[in-house]
């Protein structure tokens, strides 16, 4: 019989069907030999994809939450524009410390700064922002069309630190570098270990940890603080959501570094690894049971039995407060089914939370993940071609003589290695069920396609592609922004999530839309645009 899978293939011409076929999976657990899927790869032109730019994961993503630090866009308006305050990543101001998330810096490059060159415009725009905000911190972002005129953005850089005294650092992230955001994300890494972790010296307690790769989307961060402030952890720093430069300054201090987002942050984890001795664990925040063994691992590292006794307590007293409600939630959402297209991690996350509630993932897909977090850490060395490695710095970082430790002994760190996810990730691959579907890089014809073979009771993606599903009498829920919801993140954010899917699985609009397979003469092939 032919698989689902098959039958989406078998619609492509044969030219497209070449490209797309080792970027599309169906899980097979029964196979002996590992499954391999073809990630990172450079966009075919024409087709609609749902991926970002390199400028995107660079400031959009990473430094466009730290609070105390100017962003200044090198570049035209629109670029600036869009990664200020879309991605919802929320910050407070503490005291009277610095916080611009307010504002957003651009150059606004002009006809005549493309033809001229835009450095002294760019040199103009720091000494306004330095007389009016006087920041500690100017980050430059640098645009597609500032990387094709060669405007020296490093030697503005150096030029303004020297003379206002302040850090600022230039990003060389113009858009088209790498394959998408993930190419940023490694820019934006580099920069951070290069010139902001390790100088501060900020004394840190026994239970001092950072969180990587949480952006504190819709306040998942605040809820992850809430949660482990309760148990009695430091958070040293937060990258980057609702975080600042000052504590990234001391992140060096700190005694293990929790993983969230793997993609977005692996290369900061690595580094901090070799330079500090800092061991990383991955965990996963999102889902009530992921969340107890995240906190259950953390625990573990530590290895202290009062901290483990008032984990197991904060456990206790956070499900008593939102079990009753999941089970409403429960009863309306058992056995559903979803479709998740995410960027790098929440495909594979909030498989979790779903599965709390009884819905069973069908599909899952990553805008631009690399195969290591589809198959896991294990594959790096068999990557032969990195999309990104092409015209992406990648640096190498040495031990630090003066702040290397060692937090575990060797025969601690091993036994632990087999219970947690220690420097490790395993990938989502492993994780999904037998026949169900895993996608790369997914575009607009193949989201047509499989709503209407798969048809999922929810397609979980973003605003590129929430109406495909709408059209097709889909309930569509954003896991990027979350429809101006959440925070999603924790035991109260699985509660906030139950609501807004039981909502939306129970609106009456649904059955007032006819998905256009049920129409005639719209039985077969692409629908949008007829
Ligand atoms: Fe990591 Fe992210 Fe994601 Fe990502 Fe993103 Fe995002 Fe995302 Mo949108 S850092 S990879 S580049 S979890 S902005 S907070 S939701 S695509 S799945």
């Amino acid at each position: 019989m032919k698989s689902k899978v098959d039958k989406v293939i078998e619609q492509y011409p044969a030219s497209v069907f070449k490209n797309r076929k080792e970027h599309i999976i169906l899980k097979n657990s029964e196979t002996l030999e590992p499954q391999t899927i073809t990630a990172n790869t450079r966009t075919i032109p024409g087709i609609i994809t749902n991926r970002g730019c390199c400028y995107a994961g660079c400031k959009g993503v990473v430094l466009g939450p730290l609070r105390d630090a100017v962003i200044l866009t090198h570049g035209p308006i629109g670029c600036g524009f869009y990664t200020w305050g879309t991605r919802r990543n929320k910050g407070r101001t503490r005291g009277d410390e610095q916080n611009y998330l307010n504002y957003c810096f651009s150059t606004d490059l002009q006809e005549g700064d493309i033809v001229f060159g835009g450095e002294k415009k760019l040199r103009k725009a720091v000494t306004e922002a330095v007389e009016i905000f006087k920041p500690s911190t100017i980050m430059i972002c640098s645009t597609c069309p500032v990387g094709l005129i060669g405007d020296d953005i490093n030697a503005v850089a150096n030029w303004a630190t020297k003379e206002y005294g302040i850090k600022c650092i230039a990003f060389s992230c113009e858009g088209y570098k790498g394959v998408s955001q993930s190419g940023g994300h490694h820019i934006a890494n580099n920069g951070l270990i290069k010139h902001i972790i390790g100088i501060g010296d900020k004394a840190v307690g026994k239970y001092s940890i950072n969180i990587l790769g949480e952006y504190n989307i819709g306040g998942d961060g605040w809820e992850l603080e809430r949660i482990l402030k309760k148990i009695g952890y430091e958070i040293v720093s937060m990258m980057t959501g609702d975080g600042t430069v000052e504590d990234l300054k001391s992140a060096h201090k700190a005694n293990l570094n929790v993983v969230q987002c793997h993609r977005s942050i692996n290369y900061i984890g690595e580094m901090l690894n070799t330079k500090y001795g800092t061991d990383w664990i991955k965990v996963n925040f999102i889902g009530v049971k992921s969340t107890i063994k995240s906190l259950r691992d953390i625990a573990k590292y530590f290895g202290d039995t009062d901290l483990t006794a008032r984990t197991e307590a904060v456990i206790a007293e956070e499900i008593s407060e939102i079990s009753e409600s999941m089970d409403q939630y429960k009863k309306i959402c058992q056995g559903k089914t979803a479709a998740l297209f995410v960027g790098g991690s929440r495909a594979h996350h909030y498989q979790h939370l779903l599965k709390d509630l009884g819905i069973e993932t069908i599909m899952a897909g990553y805008e631009f993940a690399h195969r290591d977090d589809y198959e896991g850490r294990e594959v790096i060395p068999t990557i032969k071609e990195d999309g990104d490695s092409k015209n992406i710095e990648s640096i190498v970082v040495d031990q630090d003589p003066e702040n290397y430790k060692i937090t575990l002994s060797k025969e601690r760190y091993e036994k632990l290695k087999e219970e947690i996810s220690l420097n490790y990730y395993a990938g989502m691959m492993k994780e999904m069920n037998n026949g169900s579907i895993v996608i790369d890089d997914l575009n607009h014809y193949e989201t047509e396609e499989l709503i209407r073979i798969l048809k999922p009771d929810i397609f979980c993606s973003g605003i590129k592609d929430k109406y495909i599903a709408h059209k097709a009498g889909i309930f569509s829920k954003q896991l990027h922004s979350y429809d101006y919801s959440g925070p999603y993140a924790g035991f109260r954010g699985a509660v906030n999530f139950a609501r807004d899917i039981t909502m939306g699985l129970t609106t009456p609009s649904w059955k007032f839309v006819t998905p256009p397979w049920k129409l005639e003469p719209m039985l077969e092939g692409s629908y949008v645009g007829r």
